[in-house]
């Protein structure tokens, strides 16, 4: 049981996602669990600054240890909790090298498919420009050109290599993200074969966002670069 944990997460975000994936597998059951609404800024309550100053989700909590960065709380239990569930590290230094390397570069992929997608969220009416929406969508061509390449490369089928891993746990909701945004899977056929690979285990499924009932088109041009 984790009854001394708290998880406070939002529907829809990756970040969250990923902690959500990280407690189903390492079966911790049990621990309090409190979906918030961005739409009602339910992020910025004192309950959550409380433990997070910037008021963002997800917040987590183990006791009176707090770690929020969802990447960090993910790597914290699977450390605290090795021999439950599944493992999460590979054994092999050289699978460890890589998943490690996945896990950090995974914020750089974020970041570039929220400029895209957030772009006429973020910059008022007046000042946008077509010009500046099409740096941002070759940006994020590129960064996913990369990603599509990381899964032919190595002894796969997992990000870091035979299995299931942290590098998953913490890419694959991003990789849903860019799918469910519109990402047209004949440009990236790699990612959308590890996306078809991953979207129906259990610990995904089980906590697949509720909101994404239709597909948005935000990134369907986006092209894969050479
Ligand atoms: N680096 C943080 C990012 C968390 C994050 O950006 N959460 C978003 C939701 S996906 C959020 O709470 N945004 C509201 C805000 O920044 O005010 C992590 O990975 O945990």
């Amino acid at each position: 049981m984790a009854k001394d944990m708290t998880l406070l997460w939002g529907d829809g975000s990756p970040p969250c996602w990923r902690v959500l994936i990280t407690l189903e597998e390492k079966a911790l059951q049990g621990y309090n669990s409190k979906l918030l609404s961005f739409e009602k800024g339910e992020h910025k309550s004192q309950q959550v600054l409380m433990i997070n100053p910037r008021g963002q989700l997800p917040t987590f909590k183990h006791g009176e240890r707090v770690v929020n960065e969802s990447a960090g709380a993910c790597m914290y239990l699977e450390n605290e909790f090795k021999e439950q569930g599944t493992h999460l590290t590979p054994t092999c230094p050289k699978e460890r090298a890589v998943m490690y390397q996945r896990i950090f570069e995974a914020s750089t992929l974020g970041q570039k498919l929220g400029d895209v997608i957030y772009y006429d969220w973020k910059v008022p009416e007046g000042e946008r420009q077509e010009s500046a929406k099409k740096r941002n969508k070759e940006a994020a061509g590129v960064e996913l050109s990369l990603w599509e390449g990381y899964i032919c490369k190595g002894p796969g089928p997992f990000l870091a290599g035979k299995n299931f891993s942290l590098a998953d746990v913490v890419v694959f909701p991003n990789i849903a993200y860019a799918f469910h945004y519109g990402l047209c899977p004949e440009r990236f056929p790699k990612l959308a074969q590890y996306y078809n690979m991953l979207k129906d285990r259990p610990s995904i499924n089980k906590h697949w966002p509720t909101s994404w009932t239709d597909t948005k088109d935000l990134l369907k041009d986006i092209a894969k670069t050479k």
